[in-house]
């Protein structure tokens, strides 16, 4: 790791970022491919404790892991006509085997949809058969044309969770799409992540969805970041791809289908939100490493410290929490730097005085408040300061979020949220197309969706869209995105 600059998270959020990911060993960026980096072993842990929490989420719900692959044969990928219409400007091709031209393209799956369903027809005959749960943790490729930008907008996404499912009746997939909102509900709320819903305007559905929900948070430049989708994809792609089932009595019908997905867009937020002017700040449920013990040496008392040190490293691990201590032969104030700059949430110290007294010196990475423990039990107290660490984070990004977002009443109000209150506007809607864009255009940002949140504004209430001064129920957020 090597010396930074001081770094401004609100001043240069996009330096800090590029700074923070970096500096922390989570990601090396210097691929000579645009789009694509590498993860790195600390990076990578913390990836894998994120997507511990998913896995356990889809796999508690009943959805089962699988694996497709990458290439999509040219004429399948192509089987749906609005889903082929939005992707074929940001799909990559294999042309060639060796030498040898193929005689059919083959893509880099940009999502899986054309990839599984073809196997699905082939998977499904009877009602009996429904419903299909499936998800997969996979890279795609995305020929992405705006500005590139690590774990947010890549053209290699790694960590891509795409989850399918198909059902017998257009009132399951509703109700499926339920379930998986409350799923990534859950996801982020672990994560300390805030998040709007809103219903994607159609102009901005998934390519081939009836309708798309959006999960949506807040960066701390003002622009939203969608970090995850969920959508109704009704019978279009059944009907593409000759999904059907018998049904009870002996009838065909095209099957249902939802999918939903999340990316590294996730730990990006994750990283953006919690993170403050000395590094990463990462929830103890997923950071890599959780404690790391500092040794603060004094001549003649180093064997003495040491090996206190040592023996509450191996009570914690015994306990199954990733701790570390740090030997290297360099000052305390340059381990302090170092780890709080990776985010590592708890920091015990272990002096002299500590192991006289039987205690040792905890310091919480969210609030740098310091607190001296008894020696006995310390697992306990370390499990404890992990909660009020977690509940703190979680909080603290919660009141900023519920501050920067603002209903207002017109089209200059919510202009001025946007372009200097670094927030998102709620303003009525009527929920068409037409005024959908012209909201974008006077207010220079985009249209989120209908909200569909119910916990973050009060909902109730007729007013007037702004554009068609029809009278309408319905808010639509808007905000400038990434
Ligand atoms: N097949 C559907 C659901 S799995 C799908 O592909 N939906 S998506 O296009 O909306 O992508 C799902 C999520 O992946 C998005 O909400 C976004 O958070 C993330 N994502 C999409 N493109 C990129 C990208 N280029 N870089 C990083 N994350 C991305
Ligand atoms: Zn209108």
């Amino acid at each position: 790791m090597e010396k930074e600059e001081a770094i401004d998270k609100l001043k240069n959020f996009s330096e800090w970022f590029r700074t923070v990911i970096t500096v922390a060993d989570l990601v090396d960026t210097r691929y000579p491919v645009k789009g694509c980096y590498v993860w790195r072993p600390y990076g990578f842990k913390l990836r894998r404790y994120v997507l511990d929490i998913i896995r356990r989420l889809l796999d508690d719900t009943g959805h089962e892991e699988v694996l497709f692959p990458l290439l999509i044969p040219e004429d399948i990928l192509g089987l749906e006509k609005e889903h082929i219409k939005g992707f074929e400007g940001e799909v990559y091709w294999v042309t060639h085997g060796g030498l040898k031209k193929l005689e059919k393209k083959l893509a880099l799956r940009p999502t899986s949809e054309t990839a599984m369903y073809s196997m699905f027809k082939k998977w499904i005959h009877s009602h009996a058969d429904l419903p299909i749960k499936v998800y997969q943790i996979v890279n795609i490729f995305r020929y992405e044309t705006k500005a590139t930008r690590p774990l947010i907008r890549v053209r290699e996404v790694t960590t891509f969770k795409e989850a399918h499912t198909v059902h017998a009746t257009a009132e399951e997939a509703e109700e499926q799409v339920k379930e998986a909102v409350e799923i990534y509900s859950k996801f982020f709320d672990e994560l300390g992540i805030p998040y709007i819903i809103c219903r994607r305007p159609n102009f901005d559905k998934f390519a081939g969805a009836e309708y798309s929900v959006a999960f949506d948070t807040l960066m701390p430049d003002g622009r939203t970041m969608q970090i995850g989708t969920v959508h109704n994809l009704g019978q279009n792609f059944a009907k593409a791809f000759e999904i059907t089932y018998e049904d009870i009595n002996g009838k065909h019908q095209f099957a249902y289908q939802t999918c939903y997905g999340i990316s590294e867009r996730v730990i990006a937020a994750l990283v953006a939100i919690h993170g403050d002017n000395r590094g990463a700040i990462f929830p103890p449920s997923v950071a890599p490493i959780q404690v790391v013990i500092v040794p603060i040496i004094y001549k003649g008392e180093e064997e003495k410290v040491l090996q206190q040190c040592r023996s509450v490293l191996s009570t914690l691990k015994r306990e199954g929490i990733r701790t570390f201590l740090d030997e290297r032969d360099i000052s305390p104030g340059r381990k302090f730097y170092d780890w709080e700059f990776k985010g590592v949430p708890v920091r015990i110290e272990i002096g002299p005085k500590d192991v006289a007294n039987n205690q040792v010196t905890i310091v919480r990475r969210d609030t740098f408040v310091r607190n001296t423990y008894p020696i006995d039990d310390l697992t306990a107290a370390v499990k404890r300061v992990f909660a009020d660490i977690e509940e703190n984070l979680r909080k603290r990004a919660l009141e900023e979020f519920r501050k920067r977002i603002f209903r207002v009443k017109n089209l200059q109000e919510a202009r001025e949220i946007i372009q200097n209150r670094r927030g998102i506007a709620l303003i009525p809607w009527c929920e068409s197309d037409e005024c959908g864009m012209k909201i974008c255009e006077e207010v220079d940002g985009d249209v989120l969706g209908v909200v569909l949140s119910k916990d973050l504004v009060d909902l109730t209430g007729s007013e007037v869209c702004p554009i068609c001064n029809r009278e309408t129920e319905k808010l639509a957020a808007v905000a400038k995105t990434y």
